[in-house]
């Protein structure tokens, strides 16, 4: 007889890289290494390896509702992620979709652009971000340019990257975290955090590599995993925070571009010898 085994369960929501390290590709692979079990909504599929996008294609909206609804039916998530949602009017679905069926513990990862520089949510889905996906959600994980983007506020000092934390709570997410990767701070990277009473920095080294692809999509996706099995949002990022720090120490060497962080460094490197 076959034994059944009960496991957490976590959605994305977001676009396929078929080069493998980002969209939901990334975030399924990482919902793996949490021993989650990782179901995925697509919103579009881009055509990428490591050196770009070379073309992005959105699944119809009926077909982004169907998916929406196989999953609600059926399979409740313990907790969900967005990532690319492509359009304006494709936030709006998936925000009713998220109430309807009321599922918990949402993280926003308010993808915009890919690495190369590719547009994967026009500037015109900044109002339907703001209207729909903001108040619904638990964690928002913004980095510089999208905190900038999403807040209207320039981000080039520690003041102005706490004044974008407290207006995207006032917006209506209940937690923050502005990855400071972006900013050119020497050394370092420093992370904001904010829980609506206080504010803490995560700092961790810099890593010199051009192997980032999927540093969001993978980090937004730990915190969803942690978050599906009971963890608190703060540890939830403070694993998380680890995780992706020794993904990107760890970069794997495929493609001629920026290739992709390694989803399995944390388990496979770090943890091999326990
Ligand atoms: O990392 C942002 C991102 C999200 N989703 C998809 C992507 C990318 C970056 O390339 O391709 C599908």
């Amino acid at each position: 007889m076959g034994q059944l085994i009960k496991v957490s369960k976590a959605l994305t929501i977001a676009g396929s890289d078929s080069g493998g390290g980002a969209g939901i590709q990334a975030d399924l692979k990482t919902f793996q290494e949490f021993g989650v079990y990782g179901m995925s909504v697509l919103t579009a599929v881009t055509a990428q390896n490591t050196t770009g996008v070379q073309g992005v294609y959105p699944v119809e909206l009926d077909g982004l509702e169907k998916q929406l609804t196989s999953i609600g039916n059926d399979l409740t998530p313990d907790s969900v992620k967005t990532g690319m949602l492509y359009s304006g009017e494709y936030i709006e679905r998936v925000a009713y979709f998220v109430k309807k069926f009321g599922w918990k513990n949402l993280v926003v990862d308010p993808v915009m652009v890919a690495k190369g520089g590719a547009t994967l949510l026009g500037r015109e889905a900044l109002d339907a971000m703001e209207k729909y996906m903001l108040p619904i959600a638990k964690v928002v994980t913004p980095n510089i340019p999208e905190a900038e983007a999403l807040t209207g506020i320039t981000i080039n000092n520690d003041e102005a990257k706490k004044e974008a934390a407290l207006l995207l709570f006032d917006k209506g997410a209940r937690y923050i975290v502005i990855k400071g990767g972006h900013l050119e701070n020497g050394p370092h990277v420093t992370d904001l955090f904010f829980n609506g009473e206080e504010m803490c920095e995560f700092v961790d080294i810099r890593v010199n590599t051009k192997n980032t692809h999927g540093t969001g999509c993978t980090f937004s996706a730990a915190i969803t995993a942690e978050l599906s099995i009971g963890k608190t949002v703060e540890s939830a990022i403070s694993n998380s925070k680890k995780f992706i720090q020794s993904a990107i120490q760890h970069g794997i060497d495929v493609g001629s571009g920026h290739g992709p962080v390694n989803h399995f460094a944390y388990r496979r490197i770090l943890h091999e010898h326990c």
